[in-house]
């Protein structure tokens, strides 16, 4: 049977989530332009721009580093997304935005964009089923393990609410977040993720270039 242009728009973008990489200033140990370099050398297939939390950049110094970090994701043939700003994702010309379920409605972000990704976080079925209705193109899904990253999160589910998920009949990419660290990327994976997302674990280690190594190997497909 031929192949849905729906269908190969996901199978796509799914392979590019395989290593999604979300930061902004304050989850860096080191400058963020020197973390993203870094990140990208070691294989991220994706990157999204999250500049929130105490000490973020604000106005024009984070437009700015937006328009770096982007550059950076140009030149190497890595998605680039903005998380929960449809304004700034238009300015920098990103790939597309992320939402949360606290965020603007993902509905409304998708009329002001309509051809770009659209991002959208569900911890549960029923999110992801009203995800799929708002248009997402793909699911955040978390958090999986504990995380001190983001002190909102809701109650850790582990990789078991992307079995769930899948175990509704849902097709679209996802990607398991929270907590991903070295030695728990597989997990996610074989629950039936596309890929993970990760802060810290990459951000936050002394080389970002071999922990984005290890997390690609570990989510790279080796099971049939
Ligand atoms: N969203 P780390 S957990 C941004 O559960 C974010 O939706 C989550 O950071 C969710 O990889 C999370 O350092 C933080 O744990 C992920």
């Amino acid at each position: 049977m031929k192949e849905t242009a729906d269908a190969r728009f996901s199978r796509r973008l799914a392979e590019r989530l395989r290593l999604y990489f979300v930061m902004g200033s304050v989850n860096c140990r080191q400058d963020p332009v020197l973390t993203l370099e870094a990140a990208i050398r070691g294989g991220i297939t994706a990157f999204q721009y999250r500049e929130k939390g105490r000490g973020a950049l604000t106005g024009d110094d984070r437009e700015q580093l937006g328009v770096k970090l982007r550059e950076l994701c140009r030149a190497h043939n890595v998605l680039f997304m903005v998380n929960d700003d449809v304004e700034l994702a238009l300015r920098l010309e990103a790939d597309g935005v992320h939402v949360g379920q606290e965020d603007e409605a993902a509905a409304i972000v998708r009329r002001r964009m309509p051809a770009g990704i659209l991002g959208v976080s569900a911890h549960d079925v029923l999110e992801a089923e009203e995800a799929v209705r708002c248009g997402a193109d793909y699911l955040g899904v978390g958090p999986m393990y504990m995380t001190r990253t983001k002190p909102d999160i809701r109650e850790v589910r582990g990789p078991g609410v992307i079995r769930d998920i899948r175990a509704s009949g849902l097709s679209l990419p996802i990607v398991g977040i929270g907590g991903i660290e070295q030695g728990r990327a597989e997990a996610v994976v074989r629950a039936g993720a596309d890929g993970v997302a990760v802060i810290s674990a990459i951000a936050q280690a002394e080389e970002p270039r071999q922990a984005a190594e290890r997390l690609l190997t570990e989510c790279s497909p080796k099971f049939a």
